[in-house]
């Protein structure tokens, strides 16, 4: 752990240095001004290896110690530093002032080997437990933000799941209801997919989920549309604000990445390539309606694609 000195004796410094190397601690270093601790410490947590205990001499020339104490702690990334406060032998005239000020400690010369020895080791203690506190605290703040993206991403295609698209279908529909605009629907299914897990595996099959994702995600240009898988080869994106003609628009630009994309097909009837049916749906919200109503039109609209030849759109 590293300790910084703030002392502008030389003696004192030496003193403080021969009972802290007696006890073993090597990393230490002094300095003789304000000025100069806050450089050593914005110097030490540059490098990411921050100062972890500073004692801090109340009477060093031309500065107030208290407002010393007090302009460390003023540096958010300080905060976390214990001080401890060392005063002349005049007694606790400031003690109180110096805890309030920030300090962490405070010791009243003439400085005692087993004394400076105990309050270093404890604020020193003190310090580690924080910093593993603060770590803990890291990795679960990561952890928890790992598991809500796995809560609401398809593992494989990075879209949003269909949790997430249940979830903000509900979401979207009142939204859109309540502000009177249409909510657009498209229900997108690969065509002749299990003839290409067949002719090139499942290995490869996987792949061409993933690059029709990608064609989908581009083909969308809100922040507010949302592409998702919504299970097997199926997926589906929620257009708010947005009626037949711009959802047509979307399906449209789909087919177009996936034409540009070619994702060569060996078993299709529709043609050489990776296609997909589109069906499209769209409705003001209401009372009488729900989510679900769109859901069915926009399934059934993806059937007469289907059932119409494939590799287009039906509304
Ligand atoms: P259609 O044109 O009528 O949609 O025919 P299709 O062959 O695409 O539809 P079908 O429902 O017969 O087959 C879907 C296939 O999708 C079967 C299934 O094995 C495959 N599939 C579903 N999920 C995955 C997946 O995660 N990875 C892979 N590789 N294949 C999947
Ligand atoms: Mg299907
Ligand atoms: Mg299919
Ligand atoms: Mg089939």
């Amino acid at each position: 752990m590293k300790i910084l000195i703030v002392d502008d004796s030389p003696s004192t410094v030496d003193q403080l240095t021969a009972i802290l190397h007696g006890a073993g601690y090597r990393d230490l270093s002094a300095v003789t001004t304000l000025e100069e601790a806050l450089d050593s410490l914005s110097l030490a947590a540059k490098i990411e290896v921050p100062i972890d205990l500073v004692l801090l001499d109340l009477d060093i020339a031309a500065t107030n110690g208290i407002a010393a104490i007090l302009s460390i702690k003023s540096h958010n990334e300080f905060q976390d530093i214990p001080i401890i406060a060392i005063t002349k032998d005049d007694g606790t005239a400031n003690l109180d002032q110096a805890f309030a000020a920030g300090a962490s400690d405070y010791i009243v010369k003439p400085l005692g080997k087993t004394e400076l020895r105990a309050r270093v080791r404890s604020a020193l203690q003190l310090r580690r437990e924080m910093i593993k506190r603060m770590m803990r605290e890291r990795e679960l703040e990561q952890l928890a933000r790992k598991l809500e993206r796995m809560s609401n991403q398809d593992g494989l295609t990075e879209l949003a799941n269909r949790r997430c698209f249940d979830d903000a279908l509900v979401c979207e529909w009142v939204r859109n209801g309540r502000e009177d605009q249409p909510l657009g629907l498209l229900m997108i299914d690969i065509d002749h997919f299990k003839q290409y897990n067949d002719a090139l595996g499942h290995v490869n099959g996987d792949g061409c989920l993933y690059a029709v994702a990608k064609a989908l995600q581009n083909a969308v240009h809100r922040p507010g549309d949302l592409v998702a898988r919504y299970g097997g080869e199926e997926f589906a994106i929620i257009l708010p604000n947005t009626g037949y003609k711009g959802a047509k628009a979307v399906a449209d630009n789909i087919h177009e990445n996936l034409a540009k994309t070619a994702l060569g097909h060996p078993d299709s009837t529709v043609g050489s390539n990776v296609t997909v049916s589109i069906g499209v749906a769209s409705g003001i919200p209401t009372c009488e309606s729900s989510p679900e109503h769109l859901l069915q039109a926009a399934d059934s609209a993806l059937y007469q694609a289907k059932e119409s030849g494939r590799n287009r759109t039906e509304v």
